[in-house]
Order: structure tokens, then C-alpha cells, then sequence
């Protein structure tokens, strides 16, 4: 059986969670605070950053590694799912955590959180131009690209949204990731942590959930 240490609310952790409901997977759930703490962690996984996958005596930290382990090729079929994977943590997922955490860790660091921002953009027009030719990030099907696309556009909506009018294919994407189960899911558990965000949080959010 496969362990998850992970916490619903956290970015990465609904990454790996989306593409395990997206595949059927069984596995047993360690909570962070609940059932471990971050230095417990670190004996297992030294980064200590989660998710983490426990599968019999491997353990196996970063989430793109944690797919293409439980998945193989039916999420990581291509060069291209690579491509958009890497480009969603970098340029939405991180950009995201870059505001949220110099909020969470008292930086205040306007220019860092200004960068931030700009790749946010910056991503939303790649996003828009890509989607404009295609379903799914990487082609017709879902792969690791949109598991990674969907949280961090999840998180992004609540501090730096997108202009529907000049972005109708990444929100048209956006709206179909969230009716989808294994998405809809993830959002509905997290859904209760809400309060633990640093920032406000729209009062307009689930317009598309
Ligand atoms: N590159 C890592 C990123 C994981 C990550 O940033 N996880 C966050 C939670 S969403 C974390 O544990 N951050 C460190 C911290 O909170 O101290 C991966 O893909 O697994």
C-alpha cells in the first residue's frame, strides 16, 4: 500500500493527490500536524517538503517523481507533458508560493512579490496561447502538465486572477479542471483548511467550482 504524507491544502500535495484520484490509486494518508510534523518528516525525506510517497521501502520526495512512480507513461506520456509540467510548478506554482509565503514569513518584499506577479502573466499568456490549440496542456488527454496546472491556478485565482476577457481558453480549461472528480475532490477536502490561508480570500473564489 502506498502512504502519503501530505496536507490537504497544500499546492504540491493537491498535485500528486489529483493525479492518484485521476488513476484510481488506493493510498493511505499521513497528515501533516495530525500525524507527523515537519521534523519527523526530515528523517524519512531530509527537504522535508511534502508530498512525500512511502511505497513499501522507497521513499520518494518531489511531486513530478511521485507521479511518473505511481503513473508511468499513462501521465507521463511525453516530452511535451514534461515540458508543461515543469513550466506550471515554475512559473504558476512557485510564483504562487513566492507571494504566499512573503506574506506567511513576514517578508515583505514588494520587488520579489512584484516578480512574482509578472510570472504569473507572464504564465497566463503561455497557458492561454497553448490552450488555444488544444484541450488538455500537453494535447487531448490529461497528464502530469494539467495536475500541476490545476492547483497552482487554484491558488493563483485567489491572489493574482487572470482577466477572463483576454484569457476565454484558460479559463474555459480552468472551468473543466474543476468539474472534474479527481479536481472537484481535492478542492472539496481543502475546502474546510481554508482559513489557514495568510491572505484574504475573494469572496467571489468558487464562481467556477
Ligand atoms: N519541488 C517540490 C515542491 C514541494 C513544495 O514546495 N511543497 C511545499 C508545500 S506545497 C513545502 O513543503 N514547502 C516547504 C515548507 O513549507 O516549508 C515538489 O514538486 O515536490
Amino acid at each position: 500500500m502506498l502512504t502519503l504524507y501530505e496536507h490537504p491544502f497544500a499546492l504540491y500535495c493537491q498535485k500528486v493527490l489529483i493525479a492518484l484520484n485521476e488513476q484510481g490509486i488506493a493510498y493511505d494518508v499521513l497528515e501533516e500536524q495530525r500525524d507527523f510534523d515537519r521534523a519527523e518528516l526530515a528523517e524519512l525525506w531530509p527537504p522535508a517538503s511534502i508530498p512525500v510517497l512511502r511505497d513499501g521501502d522507497q521513499v520518494i520526495g518531489e511531486t513530478s517523481i511521485i507521479i511518473e512512480h505511481v503513473a508511468g507513461a499513462r501521465l507521463v506520456p511525453s516530452l511535451e507533458a514534461r515540458k508543461w509540467d515543469r513550466l506550471c510548478d515554475q512559473y504558476v506554482s512557485d510564483a504562487v508560493q513566492a507571494i504566499v509565503f512573503d506574506t506567511i514569513y513576514e517578508r515583505f518584499d514588494e520587488r520579489a512579490v512584484s516578480q512574482a506577479r509578472g510570472r504569473l502573466d507572464m504564465a497566463y499568456g503561455m497557458l492561454e496561447a497553448q490552450l488555444a490549440g488544444h484541450e488538455f496542456l500537453a494535447g487531448d488527454t490529461l497528464t502530469i502538465a494539467d495536475c500541476a496546472a490545476a492547483p497552482g491556478l487554484f491558488y493563483a485565482l485567489a491572489i493574482h486572477p487572470w482577466d477572463e476577457g483576454t484569457h476565454p481558453h484558460l479559463t474555459r480549461y480552468y472551468r473543466a479542471l474543476a468539474q472534474r472528480p479527481s479536481f472537484a475532490k481535492v478542492i472539496a477536502d481543502a475546502r474546510p483548511y481554508r482559513h489557514l490561508f495568510p491572505l484574504p480570500w475573494p469572496a467571489d473564489f468558487d464562481r467556477y467550482h
